[in-house]
């Protein structure tokens, strides 16, 4: 993760598609991950990037098709986690 910048009062940060416990690693517990917070099982604070990292298929929403492609690359069942490999940036 990318620490914010500082003197900025916009605060950039770096994430890896379906890294959604931030561990710069997309694994099975990622997509768990996914699950929990769909059905509401969710430990802790969901923050804002997380909710952008979670959305691999980048259709808007959280569902557990995202949870399904991350497991996929996870496998191996597909070469790519389609954006996993890719960061994303984004202000506060
Ligand atoms: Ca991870
Ligand atoms: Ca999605």
């Amino acid at each position: 993760m990318v620490q914010p910048t500082p003197g900025t009062t916009n605060y950039l940060f770096a994430h890896i598609y379906g890294d959604i416990d931030d561990n710069s690693s997309v694994e099975a517990y990622d997509s768990s991950l996914v699950l929990q917070y769909i059905v509401g099982l969710y430990k802790g604070e969901w923050f804002s990037w997380q909710s952008i990292v979670t959305d691999v298929d980048i259709n808007g929403e959280i569902d557990a098709y995202d949870a399904a492609i991350i497991l996929r690359y996870v496998i191996g069942m597909i070469d790519e986690c389609r954006y996993s490999l890719k960061s994303v940036q984004y202000s506060l």
